[in-house]
């Protein structure tokens, strides 16, 4: 049974991987809008993946006794300045998830609840991924500069690049 800071810390976590996927297909709209179809295409499938991570707490919650809850959302940004802008935001979301994933683990620590905190590996592994794919992706945005062959050739590499996940969120 999960006690109620418990709960509550995880249903508030719900709400952030909702956001993170709503900010992410905002990214995929704009990228697409921009005729950058692979970046796109990474934003889209990044967006479907914080779902993913959305509904994994949401089923943790109810297996426990508890009640997930669907929340309203703060509405993403729309527009990005540049290529460059956009991935720094998604880069420094990702800094502040993996905040809040540690904050949750402290919490299971605090409460003695060891099955959520067996729970939260998965996610602490997972946040690694992510902040190093994206650390990566900036590194490459900023070679680039403003040559737009470099931008065409890392539009179309980045199709190749799946979004990470470290172990099948079904798992
Ligand atoms: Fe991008 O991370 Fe969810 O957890």
């Amino acid at each position: 049974m999960l006690s109620e800071r418990m709960q509550s810390a995880l249903n508030k976590q719900i709400r952030i991987e909702a956001e993170s996927s709503q900010i992410y297909l905002a990214m995929a709209s704009w990228a697409e809008l921009q005729g950058l179809e692979g970046t796109s295409k990474f934003m889209y499938a990044a967006s479907d993946e914080e779902r993913m991570h959305m509904l994994k707490f949401f089923k943790y919650i109810n297996e426990r006794g508890g009640h997930a809850l669907v929340s309203e959302l703060d509405a993403p940004a729309l527009e990005f300045g540049s290529i460059k802008d956009m991935f720094e935001t998604l880069f420094k979301h990702e800094v502040y998830v993996s905040q809040t994933i540690n904050d949750l683990v402290h919490i299971s620590l605090e409460e003695k609840d060891y099955a959520t905190h067996n729970f939260l590996q998965w996610y602490v592994a997972e946040q690694i991924e992510e902040e190093a794919q994206a650390r990566t992706i900036l590194d490459k945005i900023k070679l680039i500069g403003d040559d737009k062959g470099g931008l065409y050739l890392f539009d179309n590499d980045i199709k190749q690049v799946t979004v990470v996940s470290s172990v099948s969120p079904q798992a």
